[in-house]
């Protein structure tokens, strides 16, 4: 296989499989309160339709969220608050058996709870996305036991109070470092390497300028030999370069996306589907179109 592709088994037998061109992940927040969607889709018949809407409009896999995890001690005030295991599930569950029965997408679940990674995985859920950064012991415990493909994003500090007294020397090095020693410590409890997918945390716990430099020096996290996930739609260092309310962040967006697919990204963590589908469309017809020079 060429170094630069992974495929991941799924349950069913089927594969989730990457390469160094963006996949589009959609995003489904059903919560009251995510920084850019909050309440559109906590209603489950409304979560539904809109997930199915972002499968029609091209996207590769879907991402489930039932707790905001917006970070505190910036612009988010006190950040998000903390949702119980059990709140977090009585959200998800409905949402994601009926998707289960209507579509065979890879559904990714967004949480950083070991306690709503098990039965998220047992009621169908395919891979585990955790901002915790593989923190949480009983839900690595649930991705060594289901095998299954987890995404470990960086972050520093809890999340009430990350975006205060943030320090960095060399945000791109420091950010590979702290993912390699996570996936270490996952495979201490029983993660193989090969079940990993990586990503920096646009927003985590990093300052605008910070974001900004990660982006830029993206191609530092290719020294960790696997596939990246990277998660700018619509997040507040687009505001901080040009003032905009999170849901007229798109142009900024697809920027990052275009900065991301130049780099060899695997994974576009996206609210925009169809718009960053298009984008994505155009981008691999201008990279491949023959020449007509002689
Ligand atoms: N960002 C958010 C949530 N989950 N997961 C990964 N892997 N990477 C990210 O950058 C990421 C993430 C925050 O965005 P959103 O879900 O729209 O907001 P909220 O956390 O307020 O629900």
């Amino acid at each position: 296989m060429a170094p630069d592709s992974w495929t991941f088994p799924l349950p069913r037998g089927r594969t989730l499989d990457l390469d160094r061109r963006p996949r589009v992940m959609g995003v489904l927040n059903i919560t009251p309160d995510s920084f850019s969607d909050g309440g559109r889709w906590l209603e489950p018949e409304r979560a539904v339709e809109h997930a199915l809407r972002m499968a029609a409009e091209g996207a590769d896999l879907l991402d489930l969220g039932a707790e905001s995890t917006r970070p505190g001690g910036g612009v988010y005030g006190d950040g998000a608050p903390d949702v119980s295991a059990a709140e977090e599930l009585d959200r998800l569950l409905p949402v994601l058996e009926s998707l289960r029965r209507e579509i065979d997408l890879p559904i990714s679940i967004d949480t950083r709870k070991g306690a709503v990674a098990r039965p998220a995985l047992e009621a169908g859920g395919d891979l585990i996305n955790d901002v915790g950064g593989l923190a949480d012991l009983e839900l690595v415990a649930a991705v060594a036991d289901a095998d299954c493909p987890v995404v470990a994003m960086h972050s520093r500090g809890e999340l009430r109070s990350m975006q205060r007294g943030i320090r960095f020397d060399d945000v791109s090095g420091e950010v590979t470092h702290e993912l390699s020693q996570s996936g270490r410590r996952a495979a201490e409890a029983g993660v193989s390497e090969d079940q990993l997918i990586y990503d920096p945390g646009i927003g985590f716990g990093k300052t605008a300028a910070q974001n900004l430099a990660l982006l830029r020096e993206l191609d530092g996290l290719r020294a960790l030999k696997r596939p990246i996930l990277l998660g700018a739609s619509r997040k507040s260092f687009i505001s901080a370069v040009r003032e905009a309310p999170p849901h007229e962040r798109l142009g900024g967006s697809l920027a990052a996306a275009a900065w991301a697919a130049q780099l060899g990204v695997s994974i576009l963590r996206v609210h925009d589907v169809a718009e960053t589908v298009q984008f994505l469309s155009v981008w691999n017809a201008i990279d491949s179109a023959s020449s007509t020079r002689g």
